[in-house]
């Protein structure tokens, strides 16, 4: 390696061990990458969940380049251009009824912001400026901003990071492997687990909430399934107090659990999504926040020359990435790929499930083109095993994302049978190996 690895320091990465022994990917087409000694790696996490289409897609690059050359950034305050408007109205129309509003941001973590200050700001402006609490969950991702690891659940992200925002709360996880393990789809049990929420309307009083902000199927921390009738019971009981439910889609978005959204594939309808990586495929940063009409209209109010709400990005609705969102939903729609798990979701699952007999695995469990497969922590050294896994699997020609020691698999949409038995098989070995 003769290149100097010295000055970037790499985002939530062992950058000593990386540099030691680094993983350089140099090209990516479909299912694959390449990396810089030439081997073709299979893509079992669609990038990091969102090259949701598959690498390269020319409908999206060509864009992409016809767009930086026609108009490279517009303002987006007091200014805007069309293909803003063109993709606020697809993915308006890709989101539950009722949902009709997009706010654009440049990533996951600035739209749980944006979300949270919206659901603060909407009270506010309704005359109930006393809701200003918000609410998380244990083991929740919600980025890396400081509104997103307040409310978030993941003690890592937070510990280090002295006073969060005041006036959060977190109800407690769903993960419950000594009655749910090796389930296939959502668990049975644990719908009651939502009523935590009960718990802190008595504790805070429910009129000082704003909101509560939870992962349908939480990815970062494992992939926890929500169990059968919780996402209802949340809704209920935010619908009897008054407080806004907010779904952070960033990786169950567009078409991961086999719907546009998993609002629809659990049937209950949020009242603000939080979505990015998949809306553009991954290839130009963007998000969104996609909220209901009822919520953006109360805003709309007072002298018409004024802003009506403070929050905004430099690079909100930037053109090169509305040009990717444009193409990417495009793309979408010419191969069904926001259904497509429909029809894939069960050869995948009895494949993630193959691997219930593996050593060490303690869970196998999925929901839609998503599988987990948990394995005992080395004594003394958690997340050890899976590390170990991951690297044999890249050695081996495979990508996959670990967390703890727990395994996530999320392909591109677009994969064949014929890649989720390499990716079976691959693992299997790997885990082996690691025993
Ligand atoms: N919310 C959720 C639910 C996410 O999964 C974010 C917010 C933040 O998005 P940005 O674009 O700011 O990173 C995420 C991001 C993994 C993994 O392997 C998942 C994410 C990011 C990095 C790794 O589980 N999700
Ligand atoms: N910091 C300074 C000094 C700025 O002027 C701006 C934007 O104008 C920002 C931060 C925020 O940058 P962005 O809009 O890209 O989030």
């Amino acid at each position: 390696m003769t290149q100097d690895l010295d000055a970037f320091w790499m985002p939530f990465t062992a950058n000593r061990q990386f540099k030691k022994a680094p993983r350089m990917l140099t090209r990516s087409s479909g299912m694959h990458y390449w990396t810089d000694d030439g081997r073709q790696i299979l893509d079992s996490s669609a990038g990091m969940w969102c090259v949701n289409a598959g690498h390269a897609r020319p409908k999206i690059t060509k864009a992409i380049a016809e767009q930086a050359a026609e108009m490279d950034y517009a303002p987006p305050f007091q200014m805007a251009h069309p293909k803003a408007f063109e993709l606020a109205d697809k993915v308006a129309k890709l989101t539950p009824a009722g949902i009709n509003k997009v706010f654009f941001t440049n990533s996951g973590s600035e739209s749980v912001d944006t979300a949270l200050k919206m659901a603060l700001a909407y009270h506010r402006v309704r005359g109930e400026g006393h809701r200003t609490r918000l609410i998380g969950r244990e083991r929740g991702y919600h980025g890396v901003n400081f509104g997103g690891i307040s409310v978030g659940g993941i003690v890592a992200n937070r510990k280090m990071f002295g006073t969060m925002l005041t006036g959060v709360d977190h109800i407690r996880h769903t993960h419950d492997l000594s009655r749910n393990a090796f389930t296939v789809g959502q668990p049975e049990h644990g719908a009651e687990l939502a009523d935590d929420l009960e718990r802190l309307c008595l504790l805070h009083d429910a009129s000082t909430i704003a909101a509560v902000i939870v992962e349908p199927v939480a990815g970062s921390t494992g992939v926890l399934v929500p169990p059968k009738g919780y996402l209802q019971r949340l809704r209920e009981i935010c619908d009897k107090h008054g407080i806004l439910l907010i779904f952070d889609e960033v990786i169950t978005g567009f078409g991961r659990t086999g719907q546009p959204f998993a609002a629809q594939t659990f049937g209950v309808t949020p009242d603000m999504i939080v979505m990015a990586k998949g809306i553009t495929n991954g290839c130009v940063p963007m998000g969104a926040v996609a909220v209901k009409q009822q919520i953006h209209d109360v805003f709309m109010n007072g002298p018409e020359h004024l802003i009506e709400f403070f929050h905004g990005y430099t690079y909100s609705a930037h053109p090169l990435a509305c040009a990717a969102g444009l193409a990417t939903l495009e793309t979408y729609a010419d191969d069904g790929l926001l259904t497509r798990g429909q029809e894939l979701q069960g050869y995948f699952a009895e494949a993630v499930h193959s691997l219930r007999d593996a050593p060490n695995v303690i869970d196998t469990r999925n929901i839609g083109l998503i599988g987990a497969i948990e394995m005992a922590p080395i004594a003394g050294e958690p997340a050890k095993r899976a590390f170990n896994v991951f690297i044999d699997c890249f050695n081996k020609g495979l990508l996959i994302r670990v967390t703890g020691d727990t395994i996530a698999l999320s392909p591109p949409l677009i994969m064949q049978r014929e890649h989720i038995d390499q990716i079976v098989d691959t693992l299997r070995g790997a885990i082996q190996r690691a025993a």
